[in-house]
């Protein structure tokens, strides 16, 4: 009752503009970019005159697949509600528009933190499958229906975050997925673009695979950001290439650390096998995110080590 609540209010607040931006946060991932348009399909669905716009960028590899962002420039003149989607803290929302919103609505799937205790408008689903999945149950407990474009974004979404479904077997991921291929989605595009690589990402693997160390209990990986850069590619282009350090026999932890483009942070992605909690790795050093898929910043090369030593030494991330 309390989730319809919570579901329902933000339907109203939704009814109550006639403009509405949908941000995502930075470096977007496939739940993110996905979890935007299709909540943009839901209200078009059932309001088509609201005027709906999707901001931020989108990763390479699904360039082919999802819509265009919209042009912000004629929104950020009016008034207008801003929805965030798989964001669980307005410090990680990509498009700086959102300081100008009326009201922001929040729908996301991270375990939860302090930074949104300020906002009435939130629904979410602490860390369920994904963004996409918590956007599924809130059209069903208000009782909303869904069409073939709906369906598409959210099980791209579902199957990006949960990586075909590798981190997540729960009945309820496998029963949303078993609604969403009843649509007519082409499922097989879906995979074979997600997958996608390019010859300078293959040249960006070599690297991964002679230059990977290890700490006791962790294999990663340090990215200079001229390692990228020359190859023509992003930081937000190689930070899901971290699954090639995944599930090396005896390690239950894996990690990058990225520079960043400016070379005044780095970028860290946190995995673990299921048995280590790295969410908690995260939270301690500028990040969050999953149990077992996290991020966060660094400032300055030499914390590196400390996060290391801090995962070697800490027993029971479990
Ligand atoms: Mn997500």
């Amino acid at each position: 009752m309390e989730e319809y609540k919570k579901a329902f209010n933000i339907w109203e607040a939704i009814k109550r503009y006639d403009n509405i931006i949908i941000y995502g946060h930075v470096n977007p991932d496939g739940d993110c970019v996905s979890s935007a348009r299709a909540m943009k399909a839901l209200i078009k669905e059932y309001f088509p005159n609201k005027v709906v716009y999707v901001a931020g960028t989108i990763p390479f590899n699904l360039t082919n697949l999802v819509n265009q962002s919209d042009d912000l420039f004629l929104a950020k003149r009016k008034e207008y509600l801003g929805i965030c989607v798989d964001l669980n803290d307005v410090k990680r929302i990509e498009d700086s528009s959102y300081e100008d919103a009326k009201e922001l609505a929040f729908i996301d799937h991270h375990i939860t933190n302090d930074a949104l205790k300020n906002y009435p408008l939130y629904y979410k689903i602490v860390d369920s499958a994904s963004c996409t999945f918590v956007i599924y149950n809130f059209i069903k407990d208000l009782n909303l229906k869904i069409n073939d474009e709906i369906a598409y974004y959210l099980y791209i979404g579902l199957i990006t975050d949960t990586n075909r479904f590798l981190n997540n077997s729960n009945i309820e991921t496998f029963k949303m997925a078993e609604e969403l291929v009843s649509f007519n989605i082409d499922t097989k595009k879906i995979y074979r673009e997600i997958d996608k690589v390019n010859e300078a990402m293959i040249k960006f693997r070599v690297f991964v695979y002679t230059n990977y160390k290890f700490s006791k209990k962790a294999c990663y990986l340090i990215v200079p950001k001229e390692e990228y850069l020359k190859l023509g590619l992003k930081q937000n282009d190689i930070s899901h290439e971290i699954k090639l350090l995944a599930n090396l026999n005896g390690y239950h932890y894996w990690c990058f650390f990225i520079e960043n483009e400016d070379g005044k942070s780095i970028r860290c992605e946190y995995r673990s096998d299921g048995s280590k909690n790295v969410q908690k790795v995260a939270c301690r050093f500028n990040g969050g995110g999953h149990y077992s898929e996290s991020g966060g910043t660094l400032y300055s090369i030499s914390e590196i080590q400390k996060v290391l030593d801090y995962i070697d030494c800490d027993d029971d991330n479990s």
